[in-house]
């Protein structure tokens, strides 16, 4: 009996101590699933951090090459429009020029008008045509004009500021070939004929109300 007991004793003696190591092994083998756990949600941290900038980076180079691709159809759209208007004003100067008496000189077609108007309305007139009234930049282009032996408005006057000549296109005047004395109406005379055209010096100014000739000028070489 007392062997049983030992026996038992031993038996009862085992019990523990096994389930012990059997608990160390659960408790290694826990340990060790939550490590590979940490070390999995730590892979996948990464790989969604990579994910997420090369989605960034995807995006931010699909918009890149979309505002280029904007950029560039609207310089190819600009440059389109820009090639039409040019188009359209040739043909208008074109068809001018086979309607009406030009002559060329220096990179300029012009034209004589048929009937006297003010200084504004032969403007106008001018300006319809595709052309205005004449600017004079040299002695040459002077030269040019005076042949015609006709009294004509030039593109010149200071009827926005008295005494300060300036031309059709905005530039102020700097070579001028006034006749003697002239000019020497003041307020009232605020626009320019090419009046005295047997001398170089052939400008007057004058009432901008005159009926008058004029003369346009139509640039087509720059
Ligand atoms: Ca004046
Ligand atoms: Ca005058």
């Amino acid at each position: 009996m007392k062997m049983v007991y030992q026996g038992e004793d031993r038996v009862y003696g085992n019990v523990p101590h096994a389930s012990a190591r059997s608990e160390d092994r659960k408790v290694a083998a826990a340990e060790a699933g939550i490590k590979q756990y940490r070390l999995a949600v730590v892979i996948l941290g990464i790989l969604c951090v990579i994910q997420a900038a090369v989605i960034i980076f995807l995006l931010h180079s699909l918009l890149s090459e979309r505002r280029e691709s904007k950029r560039t159809n609207f310089d190819v759209e600009a440059g389109f429009n820009n090639l039409t208007e040019e188009r359209d004003d040739l043909k208008m100067k074109l068809n001018n020029l086979a309607q009406g008496r030009w002559e060329y000189f220096s990179g300029s077609f012009y034209h004589i008008s048929s009937i006297e108007k003010p200084w504004q309305g032969s403007r106008d007139d001018c300006l319809e045509k595709g052309a205005d009234l004449v600017i004079i930049n040299s002695k040459e282009e002077e030269d040019f004009i005076r042949k015609f032996q006709k009294v004509m408005w030039i593109g010149l006057t200071d009827s926005e500021t008295e005494g300060t000549w300036k031309w059709v296109d905005g530039t102020p005047l700097n070579e001028s070939y006034w006749n003697s004395e002239e000019p020497n109406g003041g307020k009232k005379e605020n626009c320019v004929e090419l009046q005295n055209f047997a001398f170089e010096n052939s400008w007057n100014d004058v009432s901008c109300s005159a009926p008058v000739y004029s003369i346009c000028e139509m640039k087509v070489i720059p």
